[in-house]
């Protein structure tokens, strides 16, 4: 555990010193002495997870959680390039996957990790966004034709609107397998009715996963 380097980047983050918190993790990763999933694993999550308001004003509260979210987008964006010059040297996995968050989830920093993670791993994988509509969805399949469909889900509201989702996926392509994911399921119940494929919470089950695939 890089807990120093914790500690220096969640001080910028407090000071809402954004420049400043970019440049300490991307020069993190300049250095090597944080690996990507390291940074996002040890220092960009917990960041946000643990991210508690020292002010009374709940609107203050807010656009502070707005904002430190910001930062942690742009630092996931930067990091895009250490991870195109990693996946030039590692073997590929022949599987496509998109990764989504469905309609009226907003909650994207866990939907983009996943998205890198899967890169990182040798996955031919591609974000498309957060609050995806229903026919975005399919029109993504018919357009991409992928192997998989990842779905992180953060809000618990979100899971009936998944489960239709899952519906139409496995009625009109049911050659596509769909990945769930996300804290509204770590409560194992909410996959209940869902049509799904695999339940995974972490790069562990990720990195499993493509052991598994590759078999
Ligand atoms: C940032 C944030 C927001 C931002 C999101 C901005 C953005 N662009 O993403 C905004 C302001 C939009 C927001 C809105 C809301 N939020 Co909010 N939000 C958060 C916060 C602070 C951080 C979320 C985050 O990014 N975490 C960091 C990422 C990396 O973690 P993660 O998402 O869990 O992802 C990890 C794993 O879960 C996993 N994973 C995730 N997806 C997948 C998928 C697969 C396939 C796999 C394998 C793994 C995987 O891998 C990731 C890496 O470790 C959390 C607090 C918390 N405890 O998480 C609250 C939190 C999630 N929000 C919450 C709530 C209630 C809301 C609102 C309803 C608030 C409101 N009243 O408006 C709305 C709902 C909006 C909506 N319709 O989606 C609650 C949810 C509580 C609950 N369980 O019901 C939380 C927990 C805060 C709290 N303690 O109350 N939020």
């Amino acid at each position: 555990m890089h807990i120093k380097n914790y500690e220096e980047f969640i001080d910028l983050l407090k000071k809402e010193q954004k420049d400043k918190a970019v440049l300490y993790a991307m020069n993190l990763l300049e250095k090597e002495k944080l690996t990507i999933e390291e940074l996002y694993q040890e220092l960009l999550a917990p960041s946000l997870t643990e991210f508690k308001c020292d002010v009374d004003d709940l609107e203050v509260c807010i656009w502070k959680e707005h904002f430190r979210t910001s930062i942690i987008r742009t630092i996931l964006e930067s990091s895009y390039l250490y991870i195109i010059k990693r996946v030039e040297n590692i073997k590929k996995i022949d599987k496509k996957i998109v990764v989504l968050t469905p309609p009226f989830e907003y909650h994207e920093i866990g939907a983009i990790m996943v998205a890198h993670y899967l890169l990182l791993e040798g996955f031919d994988a591609s974000y498309i966004g957060a609050n995806t509509p229903k026919e975005e969805i399919l029109s993504a399949i018919r357009a991409y034709h992928p192997d998989y469909i990842a779905m992180s889900v953060t809000n618990p509201y979100s899971v009936v609107v998944t489960k239709q989702i899952t519906d139409e996926i496995k009625r009109f392509f049911p050659d596509v397998k769909i990945i769930l994911g996300g804290q509204a399921f770590d409560n194992k119940e909410a996959t209940h009715s869902i049509q799904y494929d695999y339940l995974m919470h972490s790069l562990n089950d990720l990195i499993e996963f493509g052991k598994e695939v590759q078999k």
